[in-house]
């Protein structure tokens, strides 16, 4: 069997101009009227949306580079509690693979520090390891780069690069234990299919890890099932990682080896500047050497606002019930809180507890507004260690990582 699909570049160029039976174009059955007008190649705004068809995104899912794809979500479509396919945000570093022969797949796994050097086709892993669901909240460490100044270069994400869907897999560390890991095993490395944007077969498109502590946690998992149905082939199929909590860049799609190494792993994206912080605060804009970068490990504590829409309307004397999500890396959420003067005074909303380790938390409350206007609500979650959502934003870093302030949406009560 083989997974059919097109490429992220062959998709751009499907983009559907339509010629007629008179040779005009059109586009989703509507005559493009000033067709002839429009420069050779130009690719008509509504055309950007076609390709969400074939990757069965929402069409409010926002393009934010299509070579290599990425794609993020908006607020209000962040709003169910367990994050649908459709509005999941993508984050390609090279190209999707095509044509993954399902049949001979399988995840290899060596390195240094491998006892047995073995391999597991999809159905051994499936019958030979207990299966596990959770859901885990995967967060691009860019997440918020887009409001960084000076600006860093990368995708400018601005809320939208966070799901939490329910991941169904086998438990990285039942895999590792019958493979056995000698003494010296430090951490945990991925190597995937997807090409890198050169097209240089000997090139990485990425190759991260996570420090073997993580790779034992009960909650990492190698994924088969989305949302209880095979990993949509755009998120990782057959099989991914998914380290709940990290940036999700340790959370390799497309799997088709695992190292375990006896050194912090040296693959693509893992040296230099990439998913990494200075270890020190620094002003904006300095530059600062490679040595005194970090690696990126538990992401902070963050809450996003799905319900309303910002720029809500709502009449005089209403409640407005509010809704979201609060989640804090490796720790829970202790308390969101909401403001809607400003930050002078902050309300406690209503959270519940995560359904496993490293889910996402949602909120919850009801707001009065003294009289019509315009009111900004802003919301704020505190971790269990009682840090919080900074109000504006938390330090600069050179690559635009780990923008958790607080989010806020308008509303007019009129
Ligand atoms: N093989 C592979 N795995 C990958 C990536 C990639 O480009 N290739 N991108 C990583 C990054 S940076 C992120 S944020 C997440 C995005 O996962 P998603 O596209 O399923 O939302 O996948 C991670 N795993
Ligand atoms: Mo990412």
């Amino acid at each position: 069997m083989y997974i059919c699909c097109v490429s992220d570049s062959v998709m751009k160029r499907r983009i559907f101009l339509k010629q007629t039976g008179l040779g005009l174009a059109s586009l989703s059955g509507l005559d493009v009227v000033f067709a002839s007008s429009m420069p050779k190649g130009y690719i008509p705004l509504i055309g950007l949306q076609d390709p969400f068809k074939e990757l069965n995104k929402h069409k409010q899912m926002i393009v934010l580079n299509d070579r290599p794809l990425n794609i993020e979500a908006q607020a209000h479509l962040l709003n169910d509690e367990v994050t649908p396919a459709d509005k999941m945000f993508v984050r390609n570093n090279g190209i999707t693979p095509e044509n993954i022969d399902l049949n001979n797949w399988k995840l290899v796994i060596d390195g240094e520090s491998a006892i047995n050097v073995s391999s597991f086709t999809l159905e051994e892993l499936k019958t030979t390891f207990k299966s596990y669901t959770y859901q885990l909240v995967l967060e691009c460490g860019g997440n918020g780069r887009s409001e960084f100044n000076p600006p860093a270069k990368g995708n400018q994400w601005t809320i939208g690069a966070v799901s939490c869907p329910r991941w169904t897999g086998v438990r990285l560390r039942d895999v590792l234990e019958r493979v056995g890991m000698k003494e010296d095993a430090v951490y945990l490395a991925y190597h995937s299919r997807d090409q890198h944007l050169s097209g240089d077969r000997k090139k990485e498109a990425i190759s991260r890890g996570i420090p073997i502590s993580k790779a034992m946690m009960d909650e990492t998992l190698l994924a088969y099932h989305m949302n209880e149905e095979d990993l949509p082939l755009i998120h990782g199929q057959p099989l991914r990682l998914v380290v709940g909590g990290w940036p999700a860049s340790a959370s390799g799609k497309w799997l088709e080896r695992l190292s375990i190494r006896n050194i912090v792993h040296d693959g693509a994206k893992m040296g230099g500047q990439a998913y990494r912080v200075p270890c020190e605060t620094v002003a904006p804009g300095t530059v600062v050497p490679d040595e005194d970068m970090c690696i990126i490990e538990s992401m902070p504590v963050k809450s996003l606002l799905t319900y309303p829409k910002s720029g809500a309307l709502l009449k005089n004397q209403k409640n407005l019930e509010i809704k979201g999500h609060a989640w804090a890396g490796e720790l829970v959420v202790s308390a969101v809180y909401y403001s809607i003067d400003f930050g002078a005074k902050w309300h406690l909303c209503q959270l519940s507890a995560p359904v496993n380790r490293l889910a996402w938390q949602h909120f919850k409350s009801e707001i009065q507004f003294p009289k019509k206007g315009y009111y900004e609500v802003w919301v704020r979650a505190r971790d269990q260690n009682g840090v919080d959502q900074p109000m504006v934003l938390p330090g600069w870093n050179p690559k635009g990582y780990l923008n958790n302030a607080c989010h806020r949406i308008a509303v007019k009560v009129v």
